[in-house]
């Protein structure tokens, strides 16, 4: 867990993003929160008194204020304040940076889930809009009432309609990239997926082992599609490497909910590289929230690198050679993604790890079993090739987790 310093300070780094600048910020040691104000009064009184003397409109809690907590703190900080906590802020920039249309179609799903019990005067503009009235306050308009009960009940139903409808799109555009993945685990190329804390670097390291435009901003959540592309490893073998949405700590179950699909991606990889900002001063809580994450999200054993990247970076910390965290991956690698360093070390690393997650088998396939011939051939590493007059024996290592697909074919005697 990060100190309520470095927290707060992350915050800061999320508001920033989202746009809003940050005027003060204050902290306060409870044994529990308070049921309806989540701080006690006397601090809601001091940041009110604050806020009124640095002129600020917006206030968001670190933590996840319950629908009660929203409600009660809407009603004491007034209409012209705004109260957000971090989920809604993280919200707000994912909705921002959303490029393709199953990312949109996930945050806006994830904010409709998020308003839904949160319903209150602030959101009361929705449905107002969904009709079409341009009318902002509660008078002027044609028939527009004030956003009293039956305001709130037509929203509220009104947001319901949407989820299902999300819902359903979602659906479809999911089933579509099944058919997609279907096609792609014939070609039999592994798959590797960066991860990570938002800001490692991820996207800068996709950038220059692809050689490719990929987005890279020192902002956090750049980054919320995955995208995929092909690379070669110096064997000659060609992988695919997908880019992915960065994690942080206190990331809302939620957005983890609505992104699990995407995420799903991870699941599915065959190596994990673990980019961390070796020159974050929390380096070590940002590993443990991505293995936390990745542990929630359910990720099998796969094998995986962590890559120390920014060490290019005066602040960058080194990792002693007999430090524990070397018995938790397969391999610990410091690169610069930036300017190019450790680079190749990576790459032949990630061909030692793939090799070293495969077993060796000897097969007989018979010629009819031609793609599954290519399958091996791509997938794996064809030790020895004899064509005879009924098939083809080979010698091949492959990883792990394919055993069961050429089992078999297996060759148990010679
Ligand atoms: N000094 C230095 N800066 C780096 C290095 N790699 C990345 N950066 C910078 O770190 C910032 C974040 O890089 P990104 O590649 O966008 O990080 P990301 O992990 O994709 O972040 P999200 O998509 O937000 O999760 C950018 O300003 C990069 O230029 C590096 O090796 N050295
Ligand atoms: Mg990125």
């Amino acid at each position: 867990m990060l100190s309520v310093h470095d927290s707060l300070a992350e915050l800061a780094l999320l508001a920033d993003t989202a746009g809003i600048e940050v005027l003060g910020q204050t902290s306060q040691k409870l044994d529990r929160v308070h049921p309806s104000t989540f701080v006690g009064s006397g601090k809601i009184e001091e940041v009110k008194e604050a806020m009124q003397e640095l002129g600020a409109n917006v206030v968001i809690f670190d933590d996840e204020l319950s629908p009660r907590h929203q409600r009660e703190l809407e009603n004491i900080f007034g209409e012209e304040t705004k109260v957000l906590d971090r989920s809604a802020l993280i919200l707000d920039i994912f909705a921002q940076h959303a490029q393709t249309h199953e990312g949109r179609l996930q945050i806006e799903l994830a904010q409709y889930e998020y308003r839904l019990p949160r319903l209150t005067r602030q959101w009361t503009h929705l449905a107002r809009q969904a009709g079409g009235g341009s009318a902002r306050g509660g008078s002027g308009g044609v028939g527009l009432r004030g956003p009293g009960e039956t305001q709130l009940e037509v929203d509220r139903r009104e947001i319901s309609r949407r989820i299902s409808k999300l819902k359903a799109e979602l659906e479809q555009v999911r089933a579509h990239r099944s058919r997609h993945r279907q096609q792609r685990d014939k070609t039999g190329m592994p798959v590797i997926a960066l991860v990570g804390y938002t800001n490692a670097g991820k996207s800068t390291l996709m950038r220059t082992l692809t050689h490719e435009e990929v987005y890279v901003a020192n902002q956090l959540f750049a980054t919320l599609d995955t995208t995929t592309r092909r690379i070669s490893l110096p064997n000659g073998k060609a992988t695919l490497i997908a880019d992915t949405v960065g994690f942080i700590q206190k990331l809302p179950t939620m957005l983890i909910a609505a992104f699990r699909a995407t995420l799903e991606g991870i699941t599915e990889a065959d190596l994990l590289l673990h980019v961390v900002d070796s020159s974050h001063p929390n380096m070590w809580q940002q590993i443990e929230t991505v293995e936390d994450t990745l542990a929630e999200i359910e990720v099998p054993d796969i094998p995986r690198i962590l890559v120390l990247n920014k060490v290019d970076q005066p602040s960058a910390l080194t990792i002693e050679d007999n430090h524990p965290i070397h018995g938790e991956y397969n391999a610990v690698v410091k690169v610069s993604a930036l300017k190019g360093d450790g680079i190749a070390e990576l790459l032949t690393t990630i061909e030692q790890v793939f090799k070293e997650a495969m077993v060796s088998v000897k097969l007989f396939l018979p010629y009819r079993e031609g793609e599954m011939i290519n399958w091996l051939h791509s997938r794996g590493v064809v030790q020895s090739e004899e064509h005879t007059e009924t098939g083809v024996k080979m010698e091949v290592h492959v990883p792990e987790r394919d055993l069961a697909r050429v089992q078999r074919y297996e060759l148990h005697n010679t």
